[in-house]
């Protein structure tokens, strides 16, 4: 049997898949990530990516925060590929009940993906740090440097969790139990080294780890399946049936 034929027969037997998902899942829409060796990793700033994204750093040098959040964080021209649509089709056929994303993206909902977990939070959302007004990310594609509130002011911050930054407990409840609850566990595109997002897989009671990744992960040992391909052509491939 083929890697995509156990897959298909999986699939064809779930009816609560999670799938579970980072960066590598929007590298075919054209998204770096961050470990591969084209991934921002790889890339030579002033300072590390992670030095930057920190909540320390957002506070003490917002200018040279929102100038590597705004060439390296934003891809609105991006468009979801075969993945991101493979996962909304088998929601909508009553087979998949949850996609929890470290991404910030929003590239699964633009799919059509109704029930996402969003660990990272989204590029989509922004508020003002003074009065909380949100705003879209027209907003900031709109606006140079460092944006301020029209109505008061104050800095505008994504919703996006940086390090040092605590993951929305609801949001990690709701990927919880969707994980514990699930008959196939798919994860794809994560280097599974951000914690403690990563961490919400060992929570999965299951059977059935499949995991999807150009790279080896620590969880290779623990999956009863390991597809070393490119997530997007080969979740192509696999027929959703109702
Ligand atoms: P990562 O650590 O960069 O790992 C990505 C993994 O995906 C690597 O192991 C790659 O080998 C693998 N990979 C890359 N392309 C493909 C592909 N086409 N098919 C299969 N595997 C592939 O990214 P993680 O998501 O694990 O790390 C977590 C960070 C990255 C999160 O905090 C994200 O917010 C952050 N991030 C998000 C985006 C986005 O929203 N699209 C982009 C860049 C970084």
């Amino acid at each position: 049997m083929t890697q995509l034929e156990q897959l298909q027969q999986w699939v064809d037997e779930s009816r609560r898949i999670v799938f579970f998902g980072g960066a590598g899942v929007s590298t075919e829409s054209g998204i770096p990530d961050f470990r591969s060796v084209d991934g921002l990793y790889h890339q030579q700033y002033a300072y590390p990516p992670e030095t930057i994204l920190s909540h320390t750093f957002f506070e003490q040098d917002p200018e040279e925060f929102f100038r590597f959040y705004r060439s390296k964080m934003l891809y609105p021209d991006a468009r979801p590929n075969a993945a991101h649509r493979k996962l909304a089709e088998l929601e909508q056929a009553g087979r998949l009940t949850a996609v929890v994303t470290q991404n910030i993206d929003g590239l699964h909902q633009a799919a059509g993906s109704t029930r996402v977990y969003e660990l990272h939070g989204s590029v989509h959302r922004n508020h003002c740090t003074k009065c909380r007004q949100f705003y879209g990310l027209d907003f900031l594609l709109q606006t140079t440097g460092v944006p301020r509130c029209p109505v008061c002011g104050g800095v505008v911050k994504p919703d996006v969790v940086l390090y040092e930054e605590p993951l929305d407990q609801t949001v990690m409840m709701g990927a919880l139990r969707a994980i514990q609850e699930a008959d196939l566990l798919l994860i794809g595109g994560t280097s599974l080294a951000v914690y403690p997002a990563a961490g919400l897989i060992q929570y999965y009671p299951g059977k059935r780890l499949v995991l999807i990744n150009k790279a080896p992960t620590s969880y290779d040992r623990r999956a009863s399946l390991v597809i070393a391909q490119p997530i997007a052509a080969f979740l192509e491939q696999l027929q959703v049936r109702p």
